[in-house]
């Protein structure tokens, strides 16, 4: 059996990274809706972020932001004549539309695809799924975009297949590895994979009207789970609670997780509960896996209202060489009590982790993502993470050359009303151009 390490893909924060309002039951999302937004600021977070990571020895690499506005997707939808007419009449007819076309959501990569490891496929090889992020139109542009993106990452990679988002529609709504959890043994083998979705279409579960819409299907769960072409038994399917979701907790990220053999999830997480939790552990125990660390966070000890605002749940964890783990939380957590003492239990149960380390994130935070929410993990032996290109891991080279485009260039200051301006829009397809060429 190989020794399995998670590389962490994270997606550069585009120089349009703006306050749209545009996340689907994404309560910061809603809250920030045009307020003025600073892409610098963003990037820089970002950037941080994943040099803390890369820091601690831990494999890190990076997906440019593709090109806005997508002008080829304004054309599709029926805008036409010269550029400056284009984002004139999609300003007039719809600021909506052209804030989607405008989009750095892209930058959530947790939402890029949801993926495989080799040891726990049919074909023994590394599966990545891409998410069509249907549920929302300014994400839907995404998944054509990230398919090309993913399959240069690995293209040099053996064993790997990257394959195309199922086809766009209700019915097979996916959001990616945000909602999917894999339970591992610490060598990263014997995967266990944790499908949780937001409603299974049922024609009963389509009359409750609910405060914020459940953005995945359990068929596209179920449709992911045969595309990475895992068998039947290292799959469970896990309902959210509706309570989660009108809540505010729009992926499961923002609400569980987990990393090798550790299962943390808030009370109000799944439909069932406990006999869920027992149910894996059965599982685990049967495939002869590393026994399940199931923590359980109470609504009395974080609330759910708590645990959206300060997104503890999407902290991230990391394992370092040596073995022992690392947390990366949000510093909006550092001056809640109740994540506080929630944290202070973890740093008492497990004694696997080794320290906490907070990161600013707030340009992120305020549309909704969080450290787990920027990045995407990929199980693959050393050797497959040394074949992908070194232009697109983080080094402290890269680090510089990314933060000299952006301190020079990433504008500071986006309102919605500079979303209509030829020369915005020429200015930030030169910056994202300039990125891309540091990539590949
Ligand atoms: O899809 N926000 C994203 C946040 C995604 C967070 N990802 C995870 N939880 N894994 C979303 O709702 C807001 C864009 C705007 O409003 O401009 C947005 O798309």
């Amino acid at each position: 059996m190989n020794q399995l390490r998670e590389l962490n893909i994270d997606g550069l924060i585009g120089p349009t990274h703006h306050y749209g309002g545009l996340g689907v039951g994404n309560k910061a999302s809603e809250e920030s809706r045009h307020n003025v937004s600073n892409p610098r600021a963003a990037a820089l977070e970002g950037l941080h972020k994943m040099q803390t990571v890369s820091g601690l020895g831990v494999p890190q690499a990076y997906l440019p932001p593709p090109s806005r506005p997508a002008w080829r997707w304004l054309e599709t939808l029926g805008f036409s004549g010269s550029r400056h007419d284009i984002l004139a009449r999609c300003a007039d007819q719809s600021p909506t539309l052209l804030s989607a076309a405008y989009s750095s959501a892209f930058m959530w990569t947790a939402n890029a695809a949801t993926m495989s490891a080799a040891s726990d496929t049919e074909d023994q090889s590394t599966h990545l799924k891409v998410a069509n992020l249907s549920a929302n139109l300014h994400r839907s542009i995404e998944s054509e975009e990230r398919l090309q993106q993913l399959q240069q990452l690995f293209a040099n990679v053996v064993g790997v297949h990257v394959h195309p988002a199922l086809m766009g529609s209700a019915p097979l709504r996916d959001e990616g590895a945000a909602n999917v959890m894999r339970l591992c043994d610490s060598t990263g083998n014997r995967g266990l994979y944790i499908f949780v979705y937001g409603s299974d279409d049922s024609s009963s579960e389509l009359m409750y009207q609910r405060a914020r819409p459940a953005r995945q299907s359990r068929l596209a769960s179920e449709l992911i789970a045969l595309s990475l072409r895992l068998p039947a038994e290292s799959c469970f399917f896990v309902q959210q609670t509706p309570q989660a979701i009108d809540a505010g907790v729009f992926h499961n990220d923002v609400i569980a997780t987990s990393h090798e053999n550790l299962l943390l999830y808030h009370e109000h997480a799944f439909l069932g509960g406990e006999s869920v939790v027992e149910a894996i552990r059965s599982r685990m125990e049967k495939n002869g896996a590393e026994p399940l660390l199931a923590i359980q966070i109470g609504q009395s000890e974080l609330s759910l209202e708590e645990a959206v605002k300060t997104y503890l749940f999407n902290s991230q964890m990391v394992t370092q060489s040596d073995g022992s783990w690392r947390l990366i939380c949000p510093s909006a957590g550092q001056t809640s009590i109740s994540v506080q003492a929630v944290l202070t239990r973890l740093k008492a149960q497990l004694p696997k982790l080794q320290a906490i380390d907070y990161v600013n994130l707030q340009q992120s935070m305020a549309n909704g993502g969080g450290p787990a929410c920027l990045r995407l993990r990929v199980s693959l032996t050393e050797q497959q993470i040394r074949q992908i290109p070194e232009s697109c891991m983080v080094s402290d080279d890269i680090v510089q050359r990314l933060r000299s485009i952006i301190e020079a260039e990433y504008p500071t200051q986006v309102r919605i009303s500079d979303l209509r301006s030829l020369d915005f829009a020429t200015h930030v397809e030169q910056v994202a151009a300039r990125i891309e060429s540091v990539w590949y």
